[in-house]
C-alpha cells in the first residue's frame, strides 16, 4: 500500500497523475496548504521538510517502507514500480530522462520564480520580474517547438514527461496570456485533459488554492521577508 500526500498545487498533481497512472493501491491524504497542515508536527514526521507532494510506499525497495518527498522523483518512482508512463525503446526513454530534466531544472524555476513574485505583491512592471518572464517565454517557445514535432513531450508516446509537464502548464496557460496562445502546447493540454487519469487527479481539491487571488495574507508576507 502506498500513501500519497497531495493538494491542488502542480508539483503535488504531478504525483497524483502518476499514482492513478501507475495502477498500483493507494490511500490520499489532502494536505490543505492554505490551512497550514503542511506544517503540522504529523506531516513534517513525513516530510520534514514541509511540502507537498510526498510518498510512502510501505513495501518499497527490499519490502522496507521508503518515504519521497520530490514530485520528479515521486513520479519517476511510480514508473518504476508499475513499468507504466515509460516508452519501451531505449532511446525514447533517454528522451524521457532528457525532457524531464529540462521541464525540472531549465523550465520550472524561471516559471515558479514570476510566479511566486506575482504571489509576493511584485508590480508586474518591476524590472526584476522581466528576467524571469524572458526565461520561461523562452523555454515554454522551446517546449512549443518540441510538441510541433511529436505527439507528447518526450516522443511519440504518453511518458513521465507529459505527467511533469502538464499541471504547471495549465497554470501558465492561465496565469500568462502568451503562454496560454502557444499553439502546440494547446493541442497537447486538449489532448491530456480528456486522459482519464489527468482528469481525475486535476479535480481532486479543485475547491481549494493555488490562485492568485486566494493566496493567503501570510504566505505573501512570509515571501516578502
Ligand atoms: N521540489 C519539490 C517542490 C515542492 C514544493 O515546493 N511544493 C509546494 C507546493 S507546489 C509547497 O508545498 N509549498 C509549501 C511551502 O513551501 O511552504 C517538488 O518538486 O516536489
Amino acid at each position: 500500500m502506498i500513501d500519497v500526500y497531495t493538494a491542488n498545487t502542480t508539483n503535488a498533481q504531478r504525483a497524483s497523475i502518476a499514482m492513478l497512472e501507475s495502477g498500483l493501491a493507494f490511500t490520499t491524504h489532502h494536505i490543505d496548504l492554505y490551512q497550514s497542515q503542511h506544517r503540522t508536527p504529523e506531516y513534517l514526521a513525513v516530510n520534514p521538510n514541509g511540502t507537498v507532494p510526498a510518498m510512502t510506499d510501505h513495501d518499497g525497495p527490499g519490502g522496507k517502507p521508503i518515504t519521497l518527498t520530490q514530485s520528479v522523483g515521486i513520479v519517476w518512482y511510480l514508473a518504476e514500480k508499475s513499468g507504466c508512463m515509460m516508452p519501451e525503446s531505449d532511446y525514447e526513454r533517454v528522451m524521457v530522462r532528457e525532457w524531464s530534466l529540462f521541464l525540472a531544472t531549465d523550465l520550472y524555476p524561471p516559471f515558479a520564480a514570476q510566479y511566486y513574485l506575482q504571489w509576493a505583491g511584485i508590480d508586474a512592471s518591476d524590472p526584476s520580474l522581466d528576467v524571469f518572464t524572458v526565461t520561461m517565454n523562452a523555454r515554454y517557445k522551446h517546449l512549443d517547438e518540441q510538441l510541433a514535432d511529436h505527439a507528447h513531450v518526450a516522443g511519440p508516446g504518453f511518458s513521465i514527461a507529459d505527467v511533469l509537464a502538464y499541471p504547471m502548464s495549465v497554470l501558465a496557460a492561465r496565469e500568462f496570456p502568451q503562454i496560454g496562445a502557444l499553439p502546440n502546447l494547446r493541442r497537447w493540454m486538449d489532448e491530456l485533459c480528456e486522459r482519464p487519469t489527468i482528469a481525475e487527479a486535476m479535480s481532486w481539491f479543485a475547491d481549494s488554492g493555488p490562485g492568485l487571488d486566494k493566496v493567503p495574507e501570510a504566505w505573501t508576507k512570509r515571501l516578502k521577508g
